[in-house]
């Protein structure tokens, strides 16, 4: 039985194969001060697995689920059949399949009514994925909304550095 931590963010996982690609994820959350729970959960591998922790992810203070997966990429679509939580989908370039346009298109399909919420494929979706939960956070804590005003503020500071520096 896998250990239950608390965090406000989710980091699931359809393989361990997707690890190197979400540490971009997990790396940008702890940046942002946000410890996240990480899983690899597969809704085709470990269904039930799968359906537990979308279940009992709200009760477990979990306010956002990021779930990346790869190729057929059902685990973000599977969190949202059992959560009413918002999912952040981020679809994997598997080692085999179509370079991430079948996970890209397998997550961003939802039915009418079951969105979830899909990044760009590989490391800068799950970058995003990290920065897109931050910000749903930062609705409601005011900690986050500083995070993240201080995150875009940095961000912009280093593009307009870049800016003068090839201007001079
Ligand atoms: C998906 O199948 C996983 O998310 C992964 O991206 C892909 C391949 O999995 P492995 O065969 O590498 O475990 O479910």
């Amino acid at each position: 039985m896998a250990k239950q931590t608390q965090s406000p963010v989710a980091v699931l996982m359809g393989s361990d194969s997707d690890l190197p690609t979400m540490e971009a994820c997990i790396k940008q959350l702890k940046d942002f001060g946000i410890e996240p729970v990480v899983r690899v959960l597969s809704a085709h591998r470990t269904p039930a697995a799968a359906c537990e922790f979308a279940t009992n992810a709200a009760g477990n203070g979990v306010k956002v689920i990021v779930a990346a997966a790869g190729m057929a990429a059902h685990l973000a679509g599977a969190m949202a059949a059992h959560s009413q939580l918002p999912i952040v989908g981020v679809p994997m370039q598997a080692k085999e399949g179509l370079c991430g346009l079948d996970a890209l298109l397998s997550t961003v399909q939802m039915p009418p009514g079951m969105p979830v919420g899909t990044m760009a494929i590989g490391k800068t979706g799950a970058k995003n994925a990290a920065v897109f939960a931050l910000q749903i956070l930062a609705l409601s804590d005011a900690a986050m909304a500083k995070t993240l005003t201080d995150f875009r503020k940095a961000q912009t500071e280093k593009a307009l550095k870049k800016d003068a520096e090839l201007n001079r």
